[in-house]
């Protein structure tokens, strides 16, 4: 086809020149505020949030591609109709602020609200269109006054509590940890193995709510999969029983009124127990052993066992190590003696840390009697075993051990269990219900369910975090901190770096009590920064709130959170949290829904060429300014978004992003191409019965790749999305190419170019920007564009194309109306592949019709 673009003369066309046109227009929205939230009552809402970040240094890539993703859909949303809330703030408080200032011998506050400063320039250099008017960081006292608040309001419904017990304690973070943060035994942040420490600490009562977080989940039609199921995970539900043994006394054969009370899964299983397990931090075990021969091999174990994770502890495949107590406790079933054992298999913290021995039917406690010489009663089998012949109608205990190399598997039949023998066994068993009804009966056991998630313990003994707005009083205990006193303002005249410590700042802790009056002292500690990052998505709804921590209108006209963007390692801790939280200001009548992320997107990792995780360590890491200075930030976001589905992890690839700088000047072309001419102050309306051939084509390819276009962009796979804008700049360049100025269509090109710059705006948005105004001669922001109509009914094809053969060889295509007779589609095919049968006799012309034509001739 012929090259007639030339009659635009080259230099009517200006040059993309990124940097300029990208400040030049963030200078224009700043002074417009144009990213001020408008509420518009009249339009549905959409709340589009990026998880927060921390601000430790720069932003860096993952950053760049959590936020293009958000603002891509804020943005078209906002085209779409929505009255639409984008904001973003900082999760300020935490450790790396703190150890920087110690480092540095500054202030925690001034390293934060400076690196703060560096990633709103960062944002801003971005062009997100996030409403900087509400922009708060956690660490200002405005905002963490109302996090004290709502502690003190859990506290006063027994949500916050304090209590004394052996807690993960990070030697490296110098601070304990709550159990979601100890994830594969180590350390969250550092990656140190955790000690255990017995202290007193604060916790939130997460566990009330256990059920409901879990039942909620599938409320969550717009949360991925993988997320609901690590938190089901974590919160671990477990149906099964307690039952109570009784304690005998030292005499070995005196019952005594002491009961031990076991949590099991596998009531079936109760004729089968052969021993007793209790911790090794149970202080009950101790009291059984003080002063005994048994003392110091227990002592031994009990220190042993501090320096094992709970993980490893639980791992089946770890040696399992134990002491006798000198004692037994009584089956209640069967009224024989069972020895008490210590063993690190299990736990304090897990139902009620205290474990029946079945050997028979459960591998730890299997490996546990083989290694210990303990009786390993058969009590359930498989009708295959050898052994269920002789036993199957035994009721009585008779064979009491066997010869087998492992537990039993978890389903079979019951013996030598009583009145239950011969019953089906396993978990959720009718045995498991008849033994159950059975202890009920006989008042030694009950129904219960269990749950793994433990309550969030929320005390670090760190500076740089909200603190506890509690006084300890030696006459009154703990005593919330009066209302108009708060917030409980971190001092920030700590020398850190000379090793001060909120816990020796005495201008901070010395008080008087707010009931007696008499002196007392502050709690030291301050909350886990995910308390912040809580409820810190009510608050962008109301951030100059300073009556209340946010208007409950306010909030109600934007909560939920309709999409929310942020990395799967939240899984369990932020995206768990959040959850209790919005439940708990529900309860307290703040909030009148129930959850808070409505649609949730975990976007991928950005790795490195080679496919690895970037880091500081390995030195790989990708800075968005390096994408930024030498090509724009529109080609930064269009890289982010076209390499890969947001979901998908994906390998930082140069000549993609080359390719893409490369799209935006080609696009830049076309569209100064297909406005070169022509009237944009009438472009009039595409009439597609007036167009011509070529201009069909067009106006075809229009619709259909624009809706096409509107559809992945509302399933967030702006990569296809992207796709359809390239093929849409494609069909727009053979146009141009085939025609002269002067004779395209008004209607169509402005039409068209129209189309590419609106589709374009949520991801270049100031390539859109300029071209809006400066080729397409528009007044007023792309932003507040409405996004392109299309038709269905136009994007249907009138013709199809055929493939074209002779003699069974592909020699051509050609394009036949849909409807065409037989008679035109055979001359159409003829004339399109008229070279090769040129001089040829005709023998037969096969139709297969809206496919191919074979022409037989020779
Ligand atoms: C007897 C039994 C027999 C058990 C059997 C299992 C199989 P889930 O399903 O995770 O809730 N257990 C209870 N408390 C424990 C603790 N504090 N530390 C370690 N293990 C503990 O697991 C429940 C089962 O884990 C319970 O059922 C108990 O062992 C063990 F054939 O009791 B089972
Ligand atoms: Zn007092």
């Amino acid at each position: 086809m012929a090259d007639t673009s030339h009659d635009t003369p080259e230099e009517n066309i200006p040059v993309y020149d990124a940097r300029k046109i990208e400040e030049k227009w963030q200078k224009i929205w700043d002074n417009e505020q144009l990213y001020k939230t408008d509420t518009d009552p009249n339009k549905p809402k959409k709340y589009v949030l990026e998880m927060f970040p921390y601000p430790s240094g720069d932003l860096h890539m993952g950053h760049a591609r959590n936020y293009s993703i958000g603002d891509a859909m804020a943005r078209q949303a906002r085209m779409r109709g929505y009255d639409v809330l984008h904001p973003m703030g900082f999760d300020a408080f935490g450790l790396p602020a703190e150890n920087a200032a110690i480092k540095h011998h500054t202030q925690a506050a001034k390293w934060t609200y400076e690196n703060i400063h560096n990633a709103v320039t960062t944002m801003h250099r971005m062009g997100f269109s996030y409403d900087y008017n509400r922009m708060f960081n956690t660490c200002d006292p405005e905002y963490y006054k109302w996090g004290q608040w709502m502690f003190i309001e859990m506290w006063k419904r027994g949500l916050a509590y304090r209590k004394t017990s052996p807690v993960n304690w990070c030697p490296h973070c110098k601070t304990v940890l709550a159990n979601e943060q100890v994830v594969d035994g180590r350390c969250w942040r550092c990656g140190s193995i955790p000690e255990k420490h017995n202290l007193s600490q604060w916790y939130l009562k997460i566990t009330d709510y256990a059920q409901e977080l879990l039942d909620d989940l599938d409320k969550l039609k717009g949360w991925p999969e993988n997320v609901k199921a690590q938190q089901r995970n974590w919160i671990g539900r477990s149906e099964g029983a307690e039952i109570d043994f009784t304690l005998i006394d030292k005499d070995g054969k005196t019952p005594t009124d002491r009961k031990i009370t076991v949590y099991t899964t596998r009531a079936d299983t109760l004729f089968g127990v052969s021993f007793m397990v209790l911790p090794p931090e149970s202080d009950f075990a101790l009291e059984l052993v003080k002063g005994t021969l048994y003392e110091e091999d227990y002592q031994k174990l009990r220190k042993a066992t501090e320096q094992v994770s709970s993980v490893d502890r639980q791992g089946t495949n770890r040696e399992k190590h134990g002491v006798f107590t000198g004692r037994y406790t009584q089956n209640p079933v069967t009224g024989t003696n069972v020895p008490i054992w210590v063993a690190d298999y299990v736990l304090l913290d897990y139902g009620t840390g205290a474990v029946m021995g079945v050997p028979c039917g459960d591998q730890r406690d299997f490996d546990f009697a083989r290694k210990y010489h303990l009786p390993i009663p058969p009590i359930i089998l498989q009708k295959n075993d050898k052994l269920y012949d002789q036993l199957k109608d035994q009721k009585e205990m008779k064979v009491t051990d066997v010869d087998w190399d492992q537990a039993m598997a978890a389903e079979g039949y019951l013996v030598q269990s009583g009145e239950f023998t011969g019953m089906k066994g396993g978990k959720r068993s009718e045995a498991v219900k008849a033994v159950t009804k059975w202890l009920e009966d006989h008042h030694c056991g009950r129904a219960k369910v269990q749950y793994r998630l433990r309550d969030w313990l929320i005390s670090r003994q760190r500076y740089w975090g909200n603190p506890i707005p509690m006084i300890h009083c030696d006459h009154c205990g703990d005593v919330p901190v009066p209302e108009d006193q708060l917030p409980v303002k971190l001092p920030e005249n700590l020398n850190l770096g000379a090793g001060d410590t909120l816990a020796e700042c005495k201008e901070f802790y010395e008080t008087t009590c707010p009931k007696c009056g008499h002196p007392a002292k502050r709690i030291t500690d301050t909350m886990d920064t995910f308390t912040d990052s809580s409820w810190y998505f009510l608050r962008y709804c109301d951030p100059h709130n300073d009556k209340e921590p946010f208007d409950k209108k306010k909030v109600q006209r934007w909560m939920p959170v309709d999409n929310y963007i942020g990395g799967i390692e939240h899984a369990i801790l932020h995206l768990l949290y959040s959850r209790f939280w919005t439940k708990v200001l529900r309860d307290m009548g703040l909030v009148d829904f129930d959850e808070p992320f409505t649609n949730l997107l975990c976007q991928g990792m950005v790795k490195d060429s080679n496919g690895e995780t970037m880091s500081k360590s390995k030195g790989n890491v990708v800075p968005p300014s390096s994408v930024v200075d030498p090509y724009g930030a529109d080609t930064m976001r269009l890289a982010i978004l076209f390499i890969a589905p947001p979901e998908k992890d994906f390998s930082w690839d140069e000549d993609a992003v080359a390719g893409c700088n490369r799209f935006l000047k080609r696009a830049w072309r076309i569209v100064w191409l297909l406005c070169d001419q022509r009237d944009t102050a009438n472009p009039g309306t595409v009439n597609p019965d007036t167009l011509d051939k070529q201009e069909k084509v067009l106006n075809q390819e229009l619709n259909r790749l624009g809706i096409k276009c509107t559809n992945e962009f509302d399933h967030t796979q702006f990569n296809t999305a992207i796709s359809s804008i390239m093929e849409l700049v494609n069909a727009a360049s053979r146009y141009v190419n085939a025609t002269k100025a002067a004779e395209r269509n008004n209607a169509l090109c402005l039409t068209v170019a129209r189309t590419i710059v609106l589709m374009m705006a949520p991801i270049a948005p100031h390539w859109s920007e300029e071209l809006w105004h400066e080729a397409l001669q528009q007044t007023g922001s792309v932003y507040n564009e409405p996004w392109p109509t299309l038709d269905e009914k136009q994007a249907q094809s009138d013709t199809i194309e055929i493939a074209v053969q002779v003699m069974g060889k592909l020699r051509g295509h050609a394009q036949v109306a849909k409807d065409a007779s037989k008679g035109v589609v055979e001359e159409t095919a003829k004339k399109a592949v008229a070279h090769y049968i040129e001089g040829k006799t005709i023998h037969k012309v096969i139709v297969v019709p809206g496919r191919l034509v074979n022409i037989v001739a020779n």
